[in-house]
């Protein structure tokens, strides 16, 4: 057939008004907030790009899910919808419901974590490392050298080294190491898919030492189609059937739900092992609710349920969702600023190291950057570099990631593509007059997840 170009497999049914804000109150706003973004109030905000977790639209179906939610304490049947759907969708059998991601890294990081344990994955993500060093573990980074590297072309950045993996092997013994890590669509490398042929050497590797292999699998679905888009092999197979053969290497999966599944909030842990299903339930009840809910309402199960369903009845969906993603790194891309590639699943990830070049790491130009943003055109997007990375729980220094990047997260069916000109212009905007935005320094950092919370002045110029 001759070439078509995406569109959204839907019309829009209900609107919610944004409003810009004017200059001063921008640069009021964003000083408030002490440069961090996560600090914004979202009536501050124009277009947000802040993340693409729980800001999703629901469709029709879902919101009517939301009405038919069983509300019991206990059996409820929308919890059984919500395991048929994770059956037929990622074939795991066993589900453990959460409240959201970090509820099943916590569950899954207390069931299979021994202190001194190591965990290798590609490439840490905020609260799955938190997870895995508050249980007493160490993450060690076992992804291709390509992944930290901004203008690699790799198709698959998101691969495991196997060299890599088999030397944490060699050096600690299989014995400290009880899982590895495996995230689809790695978030901090900027939404950068893994290859099948990879999931399943890593796979048949972990099979002859004894390892489980989790997934990450919140963005499993976005990771199955750039598989169908660039994987030999894959050209004719649909989205969903891709996404199955991902889950088949692995024992078990965190996922937030926030994300793929189209909900505004929940996740899961699934699981193969009933016995270890068995063990993270009887934590379950502790820390997140009964294990037929998990910390979600009847509601949030039937909608997420559905999303689930819709996520993978075509493939258009998912095409329209990175189609977006791709308009706007492309756009960016002929304007000639420097952005991640090949373009991710889930944003656009522009290169700040490279972009405000007369800043050093120390003066978290990534976060700056953001902050400049906001301050042009009242869009949100996020840090993602020696600020998320945060310090050395061993060494308390900073740790210094090759990335220096910042975020334009697309949520799901939320925005058009006059939108995404809007953003564009705007990064172009600052583009011209980079050399003029200064550098921040720390007044507030927590210690754990700093990025959240932390606040920041400007630095004398
Ligand atoms: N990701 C994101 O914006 C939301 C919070 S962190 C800024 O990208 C992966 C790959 C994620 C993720 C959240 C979680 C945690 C786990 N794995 O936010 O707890 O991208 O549902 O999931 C965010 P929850």
């Amino acid at each position: 057939m001759e070439h078509r170009s995406w569109a959204e497999p839907w019309k829009i049914k209900m609107v919610e008004p944004i409003e810009l804000r004017t200059r001063d109150e921008r640069e009021a706003a964003i000083e408030r907030a002490g440069f961090n973004t996560f600090l914004l109030r979202s009536d501050e905000v124009y277009i947000d790009l802040l993340t693409d977790s729980g800001t999703s639209a629901m469709s029709d179906r879902q919101w009517a899910g939301l009405m038919l939610g069983d509300e019991s304490y206990a059996g409820s049947r929308s919890f059984y919808h919500l395991v048929d759907a994770v059956r037929s969708v990622y074939g795991y059998e066993e589900l453990v419901p959460t409240h959201q991601g970090r509820g099943a890294e916590h569950i899954l990081s207390q069931i299979l974590i021994r202190p001194g344990d190591v965990i290798p994955g590609n490439m840490y993500f905020t609260t799955t490392r938190f997870h895995q060093e508050h249980a007493g573990g160490t993450f060690v980074d076992v992804i291709i050298d390509e992944a930290h590297d901004p203008d690699s072309t790799h198709p698959f950045k998101g691969n495991i080294d196997l060299d890599k993996l088999a030397a944490v092997v060699d050096t600690y013994g299989a014995e400290r190491v009880p899982y590895v890590s495996f995230e689809t669509n790695v978030n901090m490398a900027g939404g950068q898919p893994v290859s099948m042929r990879n999931l399943a050497d890593v796979y048949e590797f972990c099979r002859r030492h004894g390892i489980l292999v989790m997934l990450d699998a919140t963005r499993a679905l976005e990771n199955a189609y750039f598989i169908q888009q660039r994987e030999g092999g894959y050209q004719d197979r649909s989205v969903a059937s891709i996404l199955r053969e991902i889950c088949s290497y692995s024992d078990g999966a965190t996922v937030s739900s926030k994300k793929d599944n189209l909900v505004n909030i929940g996740g899961f842990l699934a699981l193969r092992d009933p016995e270890l299903a068995a063990r993270a339930r009887s934590l379950l009840v502790a820390f997140e609710g009964l294990h037929t809910y998990g910390g979600m309402s009847g509601r949030d199960m039937e909608a997420l349920a559905r999303g689930i369903e819709e996520m993978v009845a075509g493939d258009e969906h998912v095409r329209a969702r990175v189609g977006q993603v791709e308009y706007l790194g492309n756009t960016l891309i002929k304007a000639g600023i420097p952005v991640v590639r090949p373009i991710g699943g889930h944003g656009v990830f522009l290169d700040a190291a490279a972009i405000l070049d007369h800043l050093p790491q120390e003066h978290f130009p990534a976060q700056a950057l953001a902050a400049a943003i906001y301050r042009d055109s009242g869009v949100r997007g996020m840090e993602r570099g020696i600020v998320s990375a945060g310090r050395d729980p061993g060494t308390g220094e900073n740790r210094h990631p090759n990335l220096e990047l910042v975020r334009l997260t697309i949520p799901r069916r939320v925005y058009t593509q006059s939108h995404m000109d809007v953003v564009a212009e705007s990064v172009m905007a600052v583009y011209e007059r980079r050399h003029r935005v200064g550098g921040l320094r720390f007044v507030y950092e927590p210690e754990q997840l700093r990025f959240f919370q932390a606040r920041f002045e400007e630095l004398p110029a």
